[in-house]
């Protein structure tokens, strides 16, 4: 329920991407008088104040009034939004509440069951699987939030889902004082969003922020080999159900035998190492994740007809676009776009997971953590640093002496064919670039369909 100090004034939205303009059709839906707006002018955001304005909402791009959000009765906050732009500092300096736009989702969509999944890395693609499994056994399911569509879209459908995926950045946990899924799932910790966050410690806090409402009918899925996660969540109310290659505490376990291994629960086997469609060790901890998770939610999914269909759930997913997606082969190079790494620890597992030698292309916003923290698997696997983007003259200094490195601009069509002269018959053309994509493009979507059409480009 849409609370009814919320309709006791104005609702200011600010952002006008997905999020906002979702939480503004939203709120209008229900009876809250609605002002949105952009502090940026591009043709996407003016675009959503369009189509607010047709339905009737008052909403402009170029500029926050912040004498208007500040007399608001509460103020939403898009998740690209730093709580430190002016429209959040107007709006907490006049004591107006500000929440996420996940908040106002979780508000009109009350009582609803979901799987929230957080974590610095694998958390899109445990999303997708989990979607996908709880589809497995027969339920209707969305896939909603930091993977792509924003929640308040959901909360706006005429038909209820039984079940949503939920991924949550720390970015959407950071003003969302409801949240309390039926199952939460944390896949791992590691920096990530310096440029927006003073210390690691504090993005790490936005991340417990998951398990605020924990009680005792709480359960979560943790990864047992993270020692992070495990501090983090130890105290926390609520059950706590492990998964793991390394920990043999883990109740999800990965067991090495022979050549392949396989994913036992509780001893039992699940899956076959080979059975699963996905490439790196990675993949098969969010599998073990996405498995426990979807066994957790219901006690009906652990007779044996739902775990054979979980079973078949994992045989049949493929790996999202963007995340190791490989793109085409020509002249026996193989192109992989990982688009979505955008930090350090991402790019190190895409990293790890190459079998060839390996040109790779890094760069683009830099977002404060150092790359030489990439050294070792840079001489491992990799003969060649493309260094683009804002982030170039800091990638090249900081690999320094590890791995040759050749320095580029921002053209990414000259990045590409120079990846293309420089590969050899047998090698890897990897985009992960351990960067946002926000100096050359509007987001990693972008930038990967990019590398994608250049790539297949003779
Ligand atoms: N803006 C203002 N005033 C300001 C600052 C920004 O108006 O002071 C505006 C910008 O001009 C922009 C809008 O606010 O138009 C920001 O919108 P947004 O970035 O929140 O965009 P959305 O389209 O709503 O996308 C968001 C998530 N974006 C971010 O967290 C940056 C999407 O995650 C998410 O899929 C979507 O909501 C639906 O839930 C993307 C992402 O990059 C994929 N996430 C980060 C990540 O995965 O690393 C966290």
């Amino acid at each position: 329920m849409i609370p009814a100090e919320w309709k006791s004034g104005e609702a200011a939205v600010i952002g006008l991407g997905r999020s906002g303009v979702n939480a503004a059709l939203l709120l209008a839906r229900d009876g809250v008088r609605v002002y949105a707006s952009d502090g940026g002018g591009d043709a996407a955001a003016e675009a959503g104040a369009t189509r607010l304005r047709e339905a009737g909402i008052d909403a402009g791009a170029g500029a926050h009034d912040l004498e208007r959000i500040a007399r608001a009765a509460v103020v939403i906050a898009s998740p690209g939004v730093p709580p430190d732009a002016p429209p959040l500092a107007a709006a907490r300096a006049a004591h107006v509440p500000v929440v996420s736009e996940i908040e106002v989702a979780l508000r009109a969509l009350d009582g609803i069951r979901y799987i929230a999944i957080t974590g610095t890395n694998g958390k899109t693609t445990t999303t997708a699987l989990i979607g996908h499994l709880l589809r497995s056994v027969g339920k209707r399911v969305a896939d909603a939030g930091n993977i792509g569509t924003p929640l308040t879209e959901i909360a706006l459908r005429e038909d209820r889902p039984e079940w949503i995926a939920l991924e949550l950045s720390s970015f959407q946990l950071h003003d969302t004082p409801s949240v309390d899924p039926a199952v939460g799932v944390l896949t791992n910790l590691a920096p990530d969003h310096l440029d927006r966050y003073a210390t690691a410690e504090e993005y790490y806090g936005d991340k417990a922020l998951l398990f605020r409402n924990a009680n005792e009918q709480s359960t979560w899925v943790l990864n047992a080999d993270d020692a992070g996660v495990m501090t983090m969540a130890a105290g926390v109310a609520g059950a706590h159900r492990g998964f793991g290659i390394a920990s043999a505490i883990a109740e999800m376990r990965f067991v090495q035998e022979g050549s392949g291994g396989e994913i036992r629960w509780n001893g039992a086997k699940v899956l076959a190492r080979e059975e699963l469609p996905l490439l790196g060790d990675h993949n098969v901890m969010n599998a073990m994740a996405a498995s426990l998770a979807v066994i957790s939610a219901d006690p009906a999914h652990t007779t044996r007809n739902a775990l054979a269909r979980i079973a078949d759930g994992l045989r049949s997913f493929r790996a999202p676009p963007h995340r190791l997606e490989m793109v085409g082969e020509r002249g026996g190079v193989l192109w992989i776009n990982d688009s979505k790494a955008t930090n350090i620890s991402s790019t190190q597992v895409a990293i790890d997971g190459m079998t060839r030698p390996t040109v790779l292309l890094l760069g683009g916003r830099h977002k404060g953590e150092p790359y030489t923290a990439l050294a070792r698997g840079l001489e491992r696997h990799v003969r060649v640093v493309l260094a683009y983007g804002e982030s170039a003259s800091i990638i090249e200094k900081d690999l320094d002496g590890i791995v040759p490195v050749e320095r580029l601009g921002r053209d990414f069509a000259e990045v590409v064919a120079r990846a293309r002269a420089l590969a050899k018959p047998g090698d890897v053309v990897l985009l992960s670039p351990a960067c946002s994509s926000y100096d050359m493009f509007r987001n990693y979507e972008e930038r990967g369909a990019a590398f994608r059409r250049l790539a297949g480009a003779a």
